[in-house]
């Protein structure tokens, strides 16, 4: 049946409000406006970014609204104006927009679009309206994607067509995961052959850091986590060391000075906790290390350390999506995953049927699930 222009009713994982449950519920999904696209989620990854919105972390999060940012699926249609992206493609939406033309898109160094900010929850298409509704009430959307349904509509700055052979149950972690741990190493911090690095949490975006240090050839890749059960995983992927915390007396940025000898050259925070992130600034070098945040912090807290752990030559600094900008860079990282330059299956621990969400998020707080993927 062609569904073109037409209202689309399906289901759709929707949160209603903080320290809920998902509820399944039928929703009405409108075609899609020009500039947008409408898309058949395939297969959808659960990042923690996901349950900081559940837990209420995010202060100027809109309810109710569709969560999930990690994605793959084919165009179903496209409104009047879309010229990168047809029927039938297969395409990854893109939480980080690329428009082309704005300050933040025309700079090198930067992948943050001004037209559609991840920072800002507006829960709304560019145009400030919702193409979601259910029981008669507008739903919003999440970080411009909402993949927690069988069908979404983004807008076409917030979508990029992937390769036909691509594999959408493991190509989807392209869509966060697996891109921003990755990015975060070779992008952001840009680590050098030889150099030593630390990454604190070891889940789907921790574990992706892990295998970006060991592609730049990283010497020692320290691993952090409290929980033990992680180092297996992150072993195979490429750390050298594994440091559990509470099994130390002492803090643990003293414990990976004194293992690198005064401190390591990258230390990638990657799981969301200020005093992590102070202890990842600890545990580099007081001359020359740098420090990349990756986690999110709940939106009311702030960092506080002293200046002159800068002054001596460390560097702090984060990313989004890895540094990727998002439209150049996703298509080429799933041509690099279609040609095994680098594998993403390691990540993914867990496979359930969308409508076992919650199953999905409680393996993730229970620390038993790296990557859950959701298939339809
Ligand atoms: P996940 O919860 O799977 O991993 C976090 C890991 O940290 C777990 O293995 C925990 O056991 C471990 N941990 C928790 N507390 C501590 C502690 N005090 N010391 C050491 N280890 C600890 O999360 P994820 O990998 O899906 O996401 C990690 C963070 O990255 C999270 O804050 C998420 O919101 C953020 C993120 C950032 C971006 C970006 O673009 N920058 C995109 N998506 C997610
Ligand atoms: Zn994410
Ligand atoms: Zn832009």
């Amino acid at each position: 049946m062609d569904t073109t222009g037409k209202v689309i009713k399906c289901k759709a994982a929707v949160l209603w409000g903080p320290h809920q449950p998902l509820k399944i519920e039928e929703i009405e999904v409108a075609p899609p406006k020009a500039h947008e696209v409408r898309i058949k989620i395939i297969a959808t990854g659960i990042c923690r970014s996901d349950d900081h919105i559940i837990e209420g972390l995010i202060q100027d999060s809109k309810y109710p609204l569709i969560l999930g940012h990690e994605a793959a699926g084919i165009v179903e249609s496209v409104g009047d104006g879309v010229t990168t992206v047809k029927p039938g493609d297969k395409v990854i939406p893109l939480f980080v927009a690329q428009c082309g033309e704005c300050r933040g898109c025309v700079e090198p160094k930067s992948n943050m679009c001004c037209k559609a900010q991840v920072g800002q929850h507006t829960g709304l298409m560019l145009d400030n309206t919702s193409r979601f509704t259910c029981k008669g009430k507008l739903i919003h959307n999440f970080i411009s994607t909402s993949t927690f349904t069988e069908y979404t509509v983004v807008d076409e700055i917030n979508v990029v067509k992937i390769h036909d052979d691509a594999p959408l149950d493991e190509a989807c972690l392209i869509g966060c995961g697996f891109s921003t741990g990755y990015g975060s190493a070779v992008n952001a911090a840009k680590v050098e052959p030889g150099s030593t690095c630390a990454v604190f949490g070891l889940g789907g975006i921790g574990l992706s850091v892990i295998i970006g240090c060991k592609v730049a050839g990283a010497s020692r890749i320290i691993a952090v986590d409290v929980n033990s059960n992680k180092f297996a995983k992150a072993k195979e992927l490429g750390a050298t060391e594994c440091v559990n915390p509470k099994e130390h007396e002492n803090p643990i940025h003293e414990v990976i000075q004194k293992m690198t000898n005064g401190g390591v050259h990258y230390a990638f925070e990657c799981i969301g906790n200020t005093d992590i992130m102070v202890s990842a600034l600890l545990s580099s070098h007081f001359s020359c290390g740098t420090a990349v945040m990756v986690g999110v912090a709940p939106s009311d807290s702030t960092l506080s350390f002293s200046p002159l752990l800068l002054l001596t030559g460390r560097t702090v600094k984060g990313a989004i999506f890895g540094g990727f900008k998002s439209k150049d860079c996703v298509p080429e990282l799933v041509s690099d995953l279609i040609a095994k330059k680098f594998k993403v299956d390691g990540l993914v621990t867990h496979k359930l049927p969308f409508h076992e969400i919650n199953k999905g998020f409680d393996l993730l707080r229970k620390g038993e699930s790296i990557r859950t993927v959701l298939e339809f």
